[in-house]
């Protein structure tokens, strides 16, 4: 398939997803989720996939959503369209996705890299919720995830003066899980989703799903999912292997990848 909003790699087992619209820092715009969307779902289907990386341009992971786009919406079309709504088509993708960041990350551009697995920043990377200035709020999850992810406090800061996060700061608060030099940001988030891509494909996504249930459910309840993904475990050839190659000192090799 041809995309005109983004560009489409596969390293190995890793599919890499590049936003591409340069001469808007990237903007979200409909094609752009809609291409996005229609990747991230290939990739998933593919067997031969076992990571898929987002990221952007040096200058701008994405400035958010595309404010031309919105600036003549009213509320009827916003709602009857639910503008926004397909996002919640990523929730669906089961293979792990990592966001790695470098440049700007700012409204929808910093609620897209929240809805991936987990981020990787460049140092230059910069978060922020500014939309308040734009006399709006966040409205693809950033009130929500951001709240979750760095905490009442600084979250409310954020939206509600739309200050920006610098990549030092966003890894104090935990929002990115570490920062790398901007000039190794790709290579490094293929070289973890390489790792990832690695591992027991089943095992991945029980992870990746039993982590996610944290957001979801009371710890009794999450403790008790998680007990019983792990119990399901023994069901695998993959458990039966990665357990023998410790005890026999080699290295796994699993079958379902
Ligand atoms: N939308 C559209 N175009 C954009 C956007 C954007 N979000 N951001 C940048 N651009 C365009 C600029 O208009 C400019 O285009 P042109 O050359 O044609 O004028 C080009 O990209 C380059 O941008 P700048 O010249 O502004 O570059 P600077 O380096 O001077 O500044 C900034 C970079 C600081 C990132 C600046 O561009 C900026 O502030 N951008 C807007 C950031 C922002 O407010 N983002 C939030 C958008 S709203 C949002 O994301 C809501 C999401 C949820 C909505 C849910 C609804 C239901």
């Amino acid at each position: 398939m041809t995309y005109q909003t983004i560009l489409v790699e596969t390293h190995e087992r890793v599919g890499l997803i590049r936003l591409n619209r340069p001469q808007a820092l990237n903007a979200i715009n409909r094609q752009l989720t809609e291409e996005l969307l229609s990747a991230l779902d290939g990739f998933d289907k593919d067997a031969g996939i076992g990571c898929i990386v987002i990221t952007g341009s040096e200058k701008a992971f994405a400035a958010g959503a595309d404010i031309k786009e919105m600036q003549a919406q009213e509320f009827a079309t916003m709602y009857a369209g639910d503008w926004f709504g397909n996002w919640e088509r990523m929730a669906a993708v089961r293979t792990p996705v990592i966001a790695a960041v470098s440049g700007f990350a700012l409204g929808g551009g910093c609620e897209l890299a929240m809805m991936c697995d987990f981020i990787l920043a460049a140092d230059t990377a910069k978060f922020g919720q500014p939309e308040i200035k734009l006399g709006v709020m966040p409205g693809m999850g950033g009130s929500q995830r951001l709240t979750k992810l760095v905490g009442r406090s600084k979250a409310m800061e954020m939206c509600l003066t739309g200050r920006m996060m610098d990549a030092q700061e966003a890894e104090r608060a935990g929002l990115v899980s570490r920062i790398v030099p901007a000039t190794e940001l790709v290579d490094e988030a293929l070289k973890t989703a390489a790792t990832i891509a690695a591992m027991s494909l089943p095992a991945a996504m029980m992870v990746k799903e039993a982590v996610n249930r944290a957001d979801q459910v009371p710890l009794s309840e999450g403790l008790r999912f998680e007990r019983r993904l792990f119990h399901s475990m023994f069901a695998l050839e993959d458990q039966k292997e990665g357990m023998a190659a410790f005890v026999e000192k080699r290295k796994a090799d699993f079958k379902h990848r």
